[in-house]
């Protein structure tokens, strides 16, 4: 098993990290936009952090297959407030945008991580920002907006071509002033990729691993869960019937290595992390009573 990394500012417990979703849309593809009001947001913010999250990650953009883009206008005044009071409340707060001006805003009111879906190509200003900033910064795959991505999915050898640009993304923003002990990688899963290739992504997630940076899996209430799990007749499984796929994928990347999983439903893959450092560990801790 490859090692859990430590990332500076951000915990460092011992087992994969779990980032809890609170996405402040009305139209978020997983949770249907019931964290929209701020006041619900944050409530959930927290109920996520009593849950067992170790990071949570707000966004006020959906990026979900079709999705269109927000102004920033929105989008700050989506997540700032919330951003703000979680922090507040010493919740180590991720904030999800493309835009500089948001990671900035959000920084300012207490964000400690930067995860951009894009990894700097949405935005050429944000790993400006972000370097400056000094925070850690999650550089996903990605290859376009959400209006179209689906016809970006298009592969001869996915797992290589993922891992050759998302280097090359790291070079870049590295080259604009990130710190590389700050960066995160992420392979992007769902993002310009069909089912076989996010099976594909997770069956070789050592070879992203050995590229060095921690490694970040996205999986939870995803499309290709829900079409693994589809009815005989074709039907795919609701998103919210998908939270058992999403910790079988959180036990397995656990174990494989990677730094953190990002999900919806806490607690659960909260458990599952744990249970996967206590086999990693095989029984030489204290905290097996
Ligand atoms: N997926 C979504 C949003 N943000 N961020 C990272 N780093 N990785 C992901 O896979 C990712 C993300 C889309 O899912 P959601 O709309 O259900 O939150």
């Amino acid at each position: 098993m490859t090692t859990n990394h430590a990332v500076p500012g951000l915990p460092d417990p011992g087992h994969c990290l779990v980032m809890g979703v609170v996405n402040v849309t009305p139209d978020s593809f997983s949770d249907g936009g019931a964290w929209f009001d701020h006041d619900a947001a944050i409530a959930h913010g927290l109920r996520l952090v009593a849950e067992g999250a170790d990071i949570v990650d707000v966004g006020g953009e959906s990026t979900r297959p079709g999705a269109q883009r927000v102004s920033s206008t929105e989008e700050l005044r989506r997540v700032v407030p919330v951003v703000a009071a979680l922090s507040a409340e010493g919740v180590h707060v991720s904030v999800d945008t493309m835009r500089a001006e948001v990671a900035e805003a959000a920084i300012t009111a207490g964000a400690r991580l930067v995860n951009d879906v894009s990894g700097g190509l949405a935005d050429p200003a944000m790993p400006r920002v972000v370097g400056k900033a000094g925070v850690p910064y999650v550089v996903m795959h990605w290859r376009g907006h959400s209006h179209d991505m689906q016809t970006r999915s298009v592969y001869d050898d996915v797992v290589r071509e993922v891992g050759d640009e998302l280097r090359r993304r790291a070079d870049a923003v590295i080259r604009e002033g990130v710190d590389p002990s700050l960066i995160i990688l992420d392979p992007g899963l769902g993002f310009a990729k069909r089912p076989e290739h996010n099976w594909a992504l997770l069956a070789h997630l050592d070879e992203l691993l050995r590229f060095g940076p921690p490694v970040l899996v996205g999986a939870s209430r995803k499309r290709f869960l829900g079409r693994l799990l589809a009815t005989p007749d074709g039907a795919p499984r609701p998103f919210l019937d998908c939270d058992d796929a999403t910790l079988a994928v959180t036990a397995l990347v656990a174990a494989a290595g990677a730094w953190c999983v990002r999900v919806h439903e806490v607690r659960p893959n909260a458990d599952a992390v744990r249970v996967v450092a206590a086999v990693a560990q095989g029984g030489a801790v204290d905290s097996m009573r």
